[in-house]
């Protein structure tokens, strides 16, 4: 059921809305200027699709968005993934590996919705997500202290927040969700109490750093991957927060006591190696931070795209 051969499809979403920080929409434009999209093509050997444009949906933004049920920006968090979700449903529907290159997290609702209905039509198939994070962005709106949608798009995405209006996210269909048995969290280090709760009730795996302390990074993977199960497509949703800042500093949110670039290295090696990865998003790299730093978290970003998409070491 895998992609077929190497044709990949490549989305640049410059979308920082889902928080409140600038910068982060500049993050795709710094990824291919670093020559990531061209190392995909002519390293690794990729047919790319891409637009070559960086999307910003200005046209697709209301200009007055107040706040909703605590959200912040609920309708151009809405329209924007939408948008994005039947982009990349095109491109995975005519079986091609999604790479999203973000973008706050919060686009993930447009990623995720994509691939796992594209998935579930050609394959018949529920998709599994693994979600790299030092936070679980799994807050309801309700839960939230922030209102940032990107501390969100889990929640939206397993059905544990719904909201019928279509202009705030009621276009999330049943046949875009994903069970919160079907999701894998990796990395977390931070952790908001209404949090805490829902991954208790909910009884969704999770490895903290604690976990990764404790058994290495190469046991926690193999229980990780153990849990999904072979044959189950797999979209990997990558926060560069998952990484240590020493790694990964420039990012709107950056948590001490991360993975090592290697560790990342590993984790999208591994996710690789299954030949059941569908999709890839990068999230949460802001050049415009710690901008001495802003040349290494590019870096790191374009390490962990390249091993998810099959660079080997030997
Ligand atoms: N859990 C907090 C903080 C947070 C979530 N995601 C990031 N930060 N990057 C929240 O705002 O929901
Ligand atoms: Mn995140
Ligand atoms: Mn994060």
């Amino acid at each position: 059921f895998l992609p077929s051969g190497h044709e990949l499809g490549v989305v640049a979403v410059g979308f920082s809305g889902g928080q409140g920080k600038q910068g982060v929409d500049a993050a795709p434009m710094a990824l291919i200027e670093a020559g990531l999209i061209n190392q995909l093509r002519d390293e690794l050997e990729y047919n790319v699709h891409f637009d070559g444009e960086v999307h910003a949906y200005t046209d697709i933004m209301p200009r007055d968005d107040p706040p909703y049920r605590n959200m912040k920006r609920p309708l151009s968090v809405s329209a924007v993934t939408k948008a994005l979700s039947e982009q990349v449903y095109e491109h995975a529907s005519q079986g091609r590996f999604v790479l999203t290159l973000g973008g706050d997290h919060s686009i993930a609702i447009g990623t995720v919705s994509g691939t796992a209905k594209a998935l579930r039509e050609r394959l018949g198939r529920e998709m599994a997500v693994i979600w790299v994070d030092a936070h679980a962005d799994i807050n309801t709106p309700e839960t939230s202290d922030s209102g940032n949608i990107h501390g969100m798009p889990v929640a939206f995405l397993t059905g544990l927040a719904t909201e019928s209006r279509p202009e705030v996210f009621g276009w999330l269909k049943d046949d875009q969700k994903i069970s919160t048995k079907k999701l894998v969290y990796i990395g977390l280090r931070d952790i908001d109490r209404g949090e805490k709760k829902i991954l208790k009730d909910h009884g969704i795996k999770a490895f903290s750093m604690h976990d990764i302390d404790r058994h290495g990074i190469g046991k926690v993977m193999d229980m990780a991957l153990g849990w999904i199960g072979t044959d189950t497509p797999i979209h990997l949703s990558f926060d560069v927060d998952g990484l240590d800042p020493m790694w990964a500093p420039s990012t709107g949110t950056p948590v001490r006591g991360g993975l090592t670039l290697r560790e990342g290295d590993f984790i999208a090696e591994c996710v690789h190696q299954t030949g059941s990865l569908v999709a890839l998003d990068l999230v949460e790299v802001n050049p415009s931070l710690e901008s001495e730093g802003a040349d290494q978290t590019i870096r790191a970003g374009c390490s962990i795209v390249r091993c998810a998409l099959g660079d080997t070491l030997l």
